[in-house]
């Protein structure tokens, strides 16, 4: 099941480290030619899944702790420190406990994951994770049967986190999915990207990715995951209720009420870039919708 959703080809292995900085520009201009046929039919085939590139993944940032602007996070990464790094594991699990980071990925084989990540903002970019299903680690702790939900906290560190000497957020910053959603293959609980270690703007040492649901639901930089038979709190939801659910699919049909959702623009693209097309569930359809079947997305949204 998961080979389904495993990348053939990692972009490590076609392109030396030095040209990520290149690589967006590589595949979309004549340099593509380049490469060689296979690898730029593949990117066509699979609706134009080009990574952008390391410089905008790491530079055009949402992470509040680290401030409100999009390139405060990357201006305050170095003030985080991420080792030595445990996570919380508690309630509905056989196996609670505080767990080290290297506990956590021991037995657990990293893989790439090139996913489309979509802000409910309405930008969009596509990232090489790497990580494990966040399956494997609930199945390491033990997930007992009374267990619906499973809800995830960031780190409290307002010494070396500025934007939490402010209460932008009720911090922690808090997100969760219902159990069926946790345990999906698509769900990623992500180490790093391109083959490096996760940048601290990105969310070091280890944050979650669900790439069908708007960023926000992608907590980074967990320390605590509880498994609960009650829907958690999420950060934004507490915040703003009207414009901002638990479930956060991505639905190019329910319009935020402040802007639509239908069109998105892609990072990297340009100052006169067209707006492309939001997919629903974000092109991951085919794997998710049946989650939801029966489901009124604009109540839950
Ligand atoms: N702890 C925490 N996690 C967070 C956020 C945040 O402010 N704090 N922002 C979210 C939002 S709104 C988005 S779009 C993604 C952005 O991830 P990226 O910066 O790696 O692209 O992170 C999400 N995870
Ligand atoms: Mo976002």
């Amino acid at each position: 099941m998961a080979g389904r959703y495993r990348s053939d080809l990692k972009w490590s292995d076609v392109t030396a480290k030095a040209d990520y900085v290149n690589r967006r520009q590589l595949m979309m201009g004549a340099g593509a030619m380049a490469i060689g046929g296979a690898l730029a039919g593949r990117a066509q085939a699979q609706d134009d899944l080009v990574p952008n590139t390391w410089e905008e993944i790491t530079s055009y940032n949402n992470f509040y702790e680290m401030g409100t602007g999009k390139d405060d996070p990357k201006r305050n990464a170095s003030l985080l420190t991420t080792d030595p790094w445990s996570i919380k594991i508690d309630g509905m699990v056989d196996r609670p406990g505080t767990y080290d980071l290297g506990d956590i990925l021991r037995g657990k084989s990293i893989e790439e994951r090139i996913y489309r990540l979509r802000c409910v903002e309405a930008w969009s970019m596509v990232v090489p994770w790497n990580g494990f299903e966040l399956k494997d680690l609930l199945d390491q702790v033990g997930v007992q049967p009374s267990a619906k939900y499973v809800s995830f906290e960031t780190l409290v560190r307002p010494s070396e986190l500025p934007g939490q000497r402010r209460n932008t957020i009720d911090w922690p910053y808090r997100e969760g999915l219902r159990l069926d959603e946790a345990m999906h293959p698509l769900t990623l609980m992500a180490t790093g990207l391109y083959g490096e270690d996760m940048p601290n703007q990105n969310g070091a040492p280890i944050r979650l990715v669900v790439p069908w649901k708007y960023g926000f639901k992608s907590i980074k930089s967990i320390v605590r995951i509880s498994l609960t038979d009650k829907q958690p709190a999420n950060s934004w939801n507490m915040l703003l209720p009207n414009e901002y659910g638990f479930y956060s699919n991505v639905n190019p049909e329910v319009d935020h009420p402040r802007w639509s959702q239908a069109t998105e623009r892609r990072i990297g693209g340009g100052l006169f870039a067209k707006k492309i097309p939001t997919l629903m569930f974000n092109g991951y359809a085919n794997e998710v919708a049946s989650m939801y079947a029966g489901m009124d997305l604009r109540k839950y949204y």
